[in-house]
């Protein structure tokens, strides 16, 4: 099977959260990092790269090179919050998810193709997600593996989106400078230098023999890199041991019939992402907080695993049929977990499963494609949200 993975990476990450929050700063040299006297840039946004500050640079030589900067000491505790609306945003398109620092992540869409058949597609919908629900801006990378995602993701910034297919591994890098390779410092790209190598394309042509007299071990890895090669996994962070979903009303709920339906919009999501994730379920909760903060959650147990939005809704139904409503409702949740990987309806095997499976298939592709909104139960379409 083909391998495919996205890296995601957010442009100016620091400074975009606050040029975001604060309009004034907005298409403006802003500088964030260490203000006293020793202080170095942590990133700098693309109006102040222009004068030639960078990341890691001592920040007397950024003042020095942008006076007219907008200097900030920035605010850890809020990137790593936008950090957790990213890598959910990114949960929604793969399960396997590396994330790599607060702004990146590498996504393996390996065996997707059923649900995301473009994969140029399905990067401009992750940027467009993050700048419509986060406010900032990503680039993307689509290659046949992490070394080359990473790299087409830097290679077309800020705003990029770049593909490398197979087959065009060696031409897409062989004109870049071998400092661009993993592990490629600038003590190993001096000795390159020194053997007459300067880009990755003349690394790649080298003889390894020579090569490892100058590079021990290290040698045949750096030309497999240069030869676009690069077996390393996706490592995700980890196997989910739950799916759900939990909404809190702006005005507490007071019929029964108001919180069934909140509970089939609930299902249909939970059924949607277990799909997705490529997850069926064997217990199914249902967590209700009452106006007075009392919270319950009541769980049932299946026979056999599932991921259908109407045995997530009819079990969540049997399980709300036994809450006694004696006050209004705030919160309304469900949950799965027991998760067995798998796509289908496991053991299930009829006529009728197999029906249900291919309508899945052709709902969840759409709800890909066009969001989670394009497709819900006819009984919930009158709703305005
Ligand atoms: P990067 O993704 O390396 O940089 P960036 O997002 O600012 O810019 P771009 O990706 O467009 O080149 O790092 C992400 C954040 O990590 C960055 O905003 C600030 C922080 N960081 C540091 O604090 N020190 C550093 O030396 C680097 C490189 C990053
Ligand atoms: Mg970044």
């Amino acid at each position: 099977m083909q391998k495919w993975i996205i890296h995601v990476d957010m442009d100016a990450f620091f400074a975009a959260v606050e040029q975001r929050d604060n309009p004034e700063l907005q298409s403006k040299p802003v500088i964030i990092g260490g203000l006293s006297g020793r202080g170095v840039v942590s990133t700098a946004s693309y109006e102040a790269r222009k004068y030639g500050v960078r990341s890691a640079m001592p920040m007397v030589e950024a003042r020095r090179r942008c006076p007219q900067g907008i200097f900030l000491t920035g605010n850890y505790d809020k990137y790593i919050a936008v950090s957790r609306e990213i890598m959910n945003i990114l949960a929604d398109f793969s399960p396997f998810i590396e994330p790599l620092s607060l702004d990146e992540a590498f996504l393996d869409m390996t065996g997707t193709e059923w649900l995301f058949p473009d994969l140029v597609e399905t990067a401009r919908q992750i940027k467009a997600r993050i700048k419509a629900e986060v406010g900032i801006v990503a680039s993307a990378g689509i290659a046949p593996n992490k070394f080359l995602a990473k790299l087409a993701s830097d290679l077309d910034k800020p705003d990029g989106l770049l593909i490398i297919r197979p087959g065009e591994e060696q031409l897409a890098i062989a004109k870049l400078p071998v400092s661009r390779l993993w592990g490629v410092g600038k003590t190993t790209a001096d000795s390159l230098q020194k053997l007459g190598i300067n880009t990755i394309g003349q690394l790649a042509e080298t003889d390894l023999k020579l090569l490892k007299k100058y590079c021990g071990n290290f040698a045949e890895d750096l030309q497999r890199l240069a030869c676009g090669i690069d077996d390393r996994p996706v490592i995700a962070q980890h196997e989910p041991k739950s799916i759900g979903k939990e909404t809190t009303f702006e005005h507490d709920l007071v019929s029964v019939a108001q919180v069934e339906e909140e509970l089939l919009l609930l299902a249909e999501k939970v059924g949607w992402r277990l799909r997705r994730y490529c997850y069926s379920a064997r217990t199914i909760t249902v967590k209700i907080r009452f106006a007075s903060f009392r919270t319950i959650t009541r769980s049932k147990t299946l026979t056999d695993p599932t991921n259908f939005d109407e045995l997530i809704f009819t079990t969540a139904q049997a399980i709300w049929s036994h809450i006694t409503m004696n006050e209004g409702i705030r919160l309304v949740g469900i949950t799965a977990t027991n998760l067995q990987a798998g796509c289908g309806q496991m053991s299930l095997f009829s006529e009728e499963t197999d029906k249900r499976q291919s309508m899945y298939q052709a709902v969840d592709k759409l709800k890909a494609k066009f969001g989670e909104k394009i497709i819900t139960k006819g009984r919930l379409v009158s709703r305005d949200d």
